[in-house]
């Protein structure tokens, strides 16, 4: 709530100022793919409010970290996916005299929610500290080589950071097929399971946004033009983010049996 305040009340401040002192304000205006990107923060904002619903009868703490690391992630979400309806999370970038629409919100959105989700996963798996940090750490190296990736102007270079980043995501899942599986091995039969299909989750769907960035706008290849590129990216996030929370925070008594000390395997 004090963030979601603050959040907010800087934004109006910031774009108060601009409209007063008529500073250049961005020309880029959001286009028809604005459906798409007000469904996707209908979606996060429900499922928000859902998991909040959900959590607030839980008392244990370990269980609580849970349900405020989910909570987070969907609220952020949320707030980013507006900045990008109301026309504010975007730029333009010229790449050899061609001017392409960047949505930059969507990594200020990525670079915190998808630590967010590795948290929960590593959590879940019971990880040590040193996973946790390789893994978070991998995680900010790929949005972040991402970030340059979108808004860098040589076409190659776009290219060379998406292959970069790319790298830090195949390193991060074989470390969650490999360090991370190993860890959730000593786990009672329902966690081990549940984490599986969390991870495989990730797996599938994470794989699926190189993809979508290349064949996007993005990619300047515009095989898939930005209206078509906005809904995957919804979808994707909404199973990523929703999907995900909903599988995880599902069973209280499996993530009783994930946060007990005495968890030993069934
Ligand atoms: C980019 C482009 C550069 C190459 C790679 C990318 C990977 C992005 C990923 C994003 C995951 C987002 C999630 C959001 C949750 O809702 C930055 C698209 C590898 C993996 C899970």
């Amino acid at each position: 709530m004090t963030f979601t305040v603050l959040y907010w009340t800087f934004i109006w401040l910031g774009s108060t100022y601009m409209f007063t002192h008529n500073l250049p304000v961005d020309m880029a205006t959001v286009g028809p793919e604005s459906i798409w990107l007000w469904i996707g923060t209908i979606g996060m904002t429900i499922g928000t409010l859902y998991f909040i619903g959900r959590g607030r009868s839980v008392t244990d703490r370990k269980m609580q970290e849970f349900y405020i690391i989910t909570i987070f992630i969907t609220t952020i979400a949320a707030a980013m996916y507006l900045l990008m309806a109301t026309g504010t999370g975007l730029t333009t970038v010229n790449v050899g005299g061609e001017t392409l629409t960047i949505y930059w919100a969507r990594y200020a959105d990525w670079v915190f929610t998808t630590p967010l989700l590795l948290l929960d996963l590593s959590l879940l798996a019971g990880a040590d500290r040193n996973t946790i940090a390789t893994l978070i750490g991998l995680d900010v190296f790929m949005i972040g080589t991402g970030t340059i990736a979108a808004l860098e102007t040589v076409g190659a270079y776009r290219i060379l950071w998406w292959g970069i980043s790319t790298g830090a995501l195949l390193a991060l899942l074989y470390i969650l097929v490999g360090t991370l599986s190993q860890s959730a091995a000593d786990k009672p039969a329902e966690v081990r399971e549940l984490f599986t299909t969390l991870r495989n989750l990730v797996i599938a769907l994470w794989l699926l946004y190189p993809i979508v960035w290349i064949v996007g706008t993005e990619g300047t290849l515009e095989l898939i033009p930005l209206y078509w590129e906005t809904a995957a990216f919804m979808v994707l996030d909404l199973s990523a983010k929703v999907g995900f929370g909903f599988l995880l925070l599902r069973s209280r008594s499996v993530l009783e049996r994930a946060t007990s000390p005495a968890a030993t395997p069934a």
